[in-house]
């Protein structure tokens, strides 16, 4: 693997090197401008790579914006792709299979990775452990303009309707939506790219009785739904929120539909009665193809979208009504937004390992599924303005990430058809068990980790798998003898295990398994066989923000906080104890579209 990525590591250096720069894409400036501080010899930055070839600092910045830079840092990149092309462009020009500037991630700023008068840093190394290099790449680096305490008053900047903070699936839907009532919208988010955790969500959306089930004839009802969800919650849910949950969410993926989302895949997740997980046709992974569809939708509507900026505080007025935001941008510094609603949609906490240690120590050495941004900065906001916090406790272990690895190996392999096989090569649980269940029984096995083993049908059926094979995270055998040996596992019990399994498949009429009670939905008789080691980590949050059936925030005094919403996994109680897969992005939509409306109804009252 780490082959793999030196090369392309080294692709991305040498199109960098041999980039032969149009400068009449380049706004010419005086000749005469200074460049201060910057070395000429030996590039550290790409600032001084750029100097030394005769560029001027004015050749990729601007100063007619009233601020220096604004924190999209848009000028700068729109610089870069005028001579070094869109980061598909220079994919292209790479001709590998597999390019760094082609990822899940989208077209993002080219800042997100390289910066310039600091060291780079590739973003996707935040996730992934894979050596990846970018020219003059460092330690990250932050860029406070401001260091708490925050000034109490700071100038105020723009004036809205709704503030939506936080730009996953949730926030961003909450935009669209209170934009589509007629509200003017900004959208902040601290990270240099939008799309959250949502842009990692793999398995799909959950919903009950949509066009897509009835055309695979699948029987499922909303009630069905909601007590499915009861049930993974150990009814420690707010069940009118389950209700909402279940009965809104066909119109949720309708909307979707609307938008250009493709949830025409629907397969099966663990703890589900029914097949009810919509995903892209060929089991595409949803998270990067909605953020993408949700990212048009934002553009089109010219909603606009602030990246690097971080949301310190929620104003208030003298009688606890909400009336804005102060936020640290990255170029801006400290500026604050008067705004009629805000609309929370920051996330959980699950990559903020100092505040997993808080509620649950036993965690706190476990690695996280999720986008380095989930540090749970929402509760934060939200405590200090007297929101109810609820069930920050339970945190959600999911049992297949690569092992040593952060890739979360989406449950729909186990849907499918793929099973799990400890070091001695034995089944040990049923694999569809509710995560809780799983989970431990993972830790339990020899190494704390075990194997996931799926079949070429598997493979065929889930095109997300594809991803894993060029992570190079699978072993691979032609037949389960030889995949036992790549696995340092014993052949003969490998062999039988699946072959009890196939006969429990065979023999019983409802394909239930004797030993573990899965209800089994296929053999695992397709050559070739893959197997990826795996371990469990830290994946959501169930605890947060206590909201009602409109998304207002509800305060410690059990009262809405006028102007104040919440959505997604900032919040608590839809969840209860333990989410189903499938149950996060479908409450982001069914939520998200809720808090919308009632963020942009509230501001036209105001
Ligand atoms: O909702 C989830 O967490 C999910 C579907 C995860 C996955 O395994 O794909």
């Amino acid at each position: 693997m780490k082959s793999v990525f030196f090369a392309l590591a080294m692709t991305v250096a040498a199109v960098f090197g041999a980039c032969s720069v149009e400068r009449s894409t380049i706004q010419q400036t005086d000749a005469a401008t200074p460049i201060v501080n910057l070395k000429v010899s030996e590039p550290e930055f790409l600032a001084e790579f750029h100097q030394d070839r005769k560029f001027k600092c004015k050749d990729c910045h601007s100063n007619d914006t009233g601020f220096k830079l604004d924190d999209n840092e848009s000028t700068e990149n729109a610089r870069c792709i005028g001579c070094h092309g869109t980061l598909s462009q220079l994919a292209d020009k790479e001709h590998r299979p597999i390019s760094i500037h082609r990822s899940h991630l989208g077209e993002v700023n080219c800042t997100t990775c390289h910066h310039a008068h600091t060291s780079s840093q590739a973003y996707c190394g935040n996730c992934h452990f894979f050596q990846t290099q970018i020219p003059f790449a460092g330690a990250p680096v932050f860029h406070p303009k401001a260091e708490p305490p925050y000034d109490e008053n700071p100038p105020v900047a723009d004036n809205v309707d709704v503030v939506v903070i936080g730009s996953g699936g949730a926030g961003l839907t909450a935009a669209i939506t209170a934009r589509d009532l007629g509200a003017s919208v900004i959208v902040l988010e601290k990270q240099p790219l939008t799309g959250g955790n949502t842009m990692l969500a793999a398995g799909g959306m959950n919903a009950a009785n949509t066009q897509f089930q009835r055309d695979a004839g699948i029987v499922d009802s909303p009630s069905l739904m909601a007590s499915d969800t009861l049930a993974a919650g150990a009814n420690e849910n707010d069940p009118a929120l389950v209700a909402i949950l279940a009965q809104d969410s066909a119109a949720s993926v309708q909307w979707l539909t609307s938008l250009g989302v493709d949830l025409s895949n629907v397969g099966q997740m663990a703890g589900s009665s029914v097949r009810r997980t919509h995903r892209p046709a060929g089991g595409k992974a949803i998270g990067a193809h909605l953020v993408n569809v949700l990212r048009e939708a934002v553009a089109s509507r010219q909603i606009e979208v602030r990246v690097n900026s971080k949301v310190v505080r929620i104003s208030e007025d003298p009688q606890g009504h909400v009336t804005g935001v102060h936020v640290l941008g990255k170029q801006r510094g400290l500026y604050a937004i008067q705004a009629k609603a805000v609309v929370l949609a920051a996330g959980g906490f699950s990559a903020n390992p100092a505040r997993v240690a808080l509620y649950r120590p036993d965690y706190s050495s476990m690695i996280s599924s999720n986008q380095p941004g989930a540090t749970g900065d929402g509760l934060d906001l939200g405590d200090a303005i007297h929101a109810q916090l609820l069930a920050l406790d339970r945190i959600q272990i999911h049992p297949t990430l690569a092992a040593g690895n952060r890739t979360l190996i989406t449950e729909a392999v186990r849907g499918n058809g793929g099973i799990l096989v400890n070091r001695e090569g034995q089944r040990f649980v049923n694999e569809m068990a509710t995560r809780a269940i799983v989970s431990a029984s993972v830790m339990a096995q020899t190494g704390a980790t075990a194997f996931i083993l799926y079949d070429q049908q598997v493979r065929d059926g889930l095109s997300q798998t594809e991803g894993y094979n060029r992570l190079e995270l699978v072993r691979e055998g032609t037949t389960l003898a030889e995949l036992a040996t790549r696995l340092s596992i014993p052949r003969a019990t490998l062999e039988a295990t699946v072959q009890a399994y196939n006969n429990a498949y065979a023999s019983s009429p409802n394909h239930i398994d004797p030993v573990f009670g899965r209800a089994i939905p296929r053999p695992v008789d397709r050559s070739h066989f893959y197997a990826i080691e795996i371990a469990p980590g830290i994946h959501y949050t169930m605890g947060g923000l206590k909201i009602d059936s409109q998304t207002q925030v509800i305060s410690t005094s059990n009262a809405p906080i006028p102007g104040f919403f919440a959505v997604g996994e900032v919040t608590g109680g839809v969840h209860g104890a333990d989410r189903l897969g499938g149950n996060s992005i479908s409450e982001t939509i069914t939520f998200g579209r809720i808090a919308g409306t009632s963020a942009a109804t509230f501001a036209a009252a105001e």
